[in-house]
């Protein structure tokens, strides 16, 4: 059997504008599940996501290859393009089977419920695929449990919508297929250095799991949507086993909270450093774990650890109460004065509200400033598909929450006009860019990088101060209920 896996691409500007730039990770949710296809098969990775024509890149694959079987993933973004392509494929191979599997269909199946889609693939894709190649093998339905749904059963809505999916064992969750792609291609801007200067600013970077899931529920977060406040754990010596076999020296932690359990990353690290293991990372990390847990920090340090990626979310109490982040503005002060203090870089996430008037963006504005050096990303509150915020907001989407879901295009309205709002977050964004530690610590980069960091750097900030564009013109001066109404009245043509 030829089975042909891909990672569909994005239409938004600022979206590849941020993969081109600053970070393109390997489609390790594909990786994954290319494992669990036995090597008996030929199987192809695609990913389209930074390809510069992605569609005549697929359709040309398809022709020539020839897959019986097609597996898309997809994140929210990527859901319609992935309809779009998925019913292209079928009318250019009709006796292929497709597949649809990651985030979005396990938070919402029945989004996929089309002829054209044999199967849909809640949760953990390696252990879905070797059964759902097993039965094409066998002659049997495609799917017959909760995990792999196939939309030619009459009970597809019913299981889709009622029966939440099952776990599987983490031990049975195989090794990344990371033969399957174009290593060179993947990169993370890598801004920290305790020597003064960098040999490279964009080095090769490997995505490892470590973990999946987290047992908090901020109000903003899908993960425990996902996996039911599940956090399923893979032991020290089996993470360590991976970190060594990488043959890239830099690696990103995509855990969505490696650190829940101390006694584990305290092993994962002890580990490292037994085996004298001298690679660079990147992880996330809650702010009170870092507050009360120094000394894992200090440790991960001297084993590597350069950057935390902390969702800091707001430094106002009373926001971080409404999104449930069980944090506060002490504990935040206090995370990031113990990375501080360690040497570890600080990337700090926050969140923009659409409800934000211009004194909320002077005061975000001060809060970026005090945390000069450090790397700062700030994220648009959007209500995710799948989630109960998303139902809390259904009567107020100013366009297609599925199509703009990329959280830096607001999909509800903004209490300042869209205009406005996009002239403050943009010029949030130019702040952060001097606040880099790069910048304000003089560190030494190859000409060439430098050029790079600037240009992308620049064109980065540029698309996001025009952001409000992609809203129709009548729609750039208004705010709050104007704002919904003219989109109401626009029906959300526009985006076709
Ligand atoms: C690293 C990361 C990124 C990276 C890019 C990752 C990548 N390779 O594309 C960066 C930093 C660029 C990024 C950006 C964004 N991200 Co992000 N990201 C993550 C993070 C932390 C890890 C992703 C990952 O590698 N997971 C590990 C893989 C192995 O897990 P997986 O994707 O679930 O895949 C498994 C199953 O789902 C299934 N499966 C997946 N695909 C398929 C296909 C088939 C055929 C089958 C059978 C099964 C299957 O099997 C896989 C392996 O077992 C996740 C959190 C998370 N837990 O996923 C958020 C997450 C995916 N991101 C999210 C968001 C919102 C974004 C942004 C839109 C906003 C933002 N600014 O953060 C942007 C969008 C960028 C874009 N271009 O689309 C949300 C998505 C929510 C949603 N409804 O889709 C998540 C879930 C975070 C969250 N807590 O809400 N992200
Ligand atoms: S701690 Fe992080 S991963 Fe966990 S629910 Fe909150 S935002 Fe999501």
């Amino acid at each position: 059997m030829k089975v042909l896996l891909v990672k569909p691409y994005t239409e938004l500007k600022v979206a590849k504008r941020l993969q081109e730039g600053f970070l393109h990770l390997e489609p390790l949710e594909l990786e994954i599940t290319a494992a669990g296809v036995d090597k008996k098969h030929i199987t192809r990775i695609l990913d389209l996501s930074v390809e510069k024509k992605p569609a005549d890149l697929f359709f040309k694959t398809i022709r020539e290859f020839c897959p019986d079987l097609i597996g898309f993933s997809a994140y929210s973004t990527g859901a319609h393009i992935v309809n779009d392509l998925a019913v292209k494929a079928k009318a250019i191979l009709p006796e292929s089977n497709i597949i649809i599997g990651g985030i979005h269909a396990t938070l919402r199946p029945y989004d996929f419920n089309y002829s054209y889609i044999s199967a849909v693939v809640r949760g953990e894709g390696a252990n879905a695929i070797s059964d759902i190649i097993k039965n094409l093998e066998a002659g049997n339905k495609i799917g017959n449990n909760t995990n792999i749904l196939a939309p030619e059963d009459i009970d597809f809505e019913k299981n889709a919508r009622e029966n939440p999916p099952s776990y599987v064992d983490v031990k049975s969750i195989p090794l990344p297929r990371r033969d399957l792609v174009d290593r060179s291609k993947y990169f993370c801007i890598w801004t920290h250095s305790d020597t003064g200067k960098l040999d490279e600013l964009f080095p090769r970077v490997a995505s490892l799991r470590t973990s999946l899931g987290c047992p908090f529920s901020c109000s903003f977060c899908v993960i425990h949507h996902v996996m039911n406040k599940a956090y399923l754990q893979r032991t020290p010596e089996d993470v360590v086993d991976e970190i060594e076999n990488l043959k890239e020296d830099y690696v990103y932690f995509v855990d969505d909270e490696m650190f829940i359990n101390i006694k584990r990353v305290t092993k994962i690290a002890q580990l490292l450093k037994q085996r004298n293991i001298q690679k660079k990372y990147i992880s996330w990390a809650r702010s009170d774990t870092i507050a009360k847990h120094p000394e894992v920090f200090k440790l991960w340090k001297e084993v590597g650890l350069d950057v935390v990626y902390v969702g800091l979310e707001s430094m106002d109490q009373k926001r971080l109460e409404d999104y449930n982040k069980k944090t506060g503005y002490e504990t935040n002060l206090k995370a990031i004065k113990i990375l501080k203090d360690y040497g570890i870089m600080l990337h700090a996430a926050f969140i923009v509200h659409p409800d934000f008037d211009k004194n909320d963006f002077k005061r975000l504005e001060a809060d970026v400033i005090a945390l000069c050096p450090s790397e700062i990303t700030f994220t648009v509150l959007s209500p995710s598909p799948g989630t109960p915020l998303f139902e809390q907001y259904k009567d107020q989407f100013i366009c297609n929450p599925f199509k703009y879901y990329d959280c830096m295009h607001t999909v509800i309205p903004t209490n300042m006009t869209i205009k406005q709002f996009y002239k403050h977050f943009g010029r949030l964004y130019a702040i952060a860019l001097r606040s880099n530690p790069l910048r304000v610590n003089k560190i030494k980069v190859k000409l060439k990088d430098f050029f790079r960091a600037v240009i992308f750097g620049t064109r980065y900030v540029f698309s996001l101060y025009n952001i409000y564009k992609d809203y129709p013109a009548t729609m750039h001066p208004l705010k709050n209920d104007e704002l919904l109404a003219a989109a109401k009245k626009e029906g959300f043509s526009h985006e076709e």
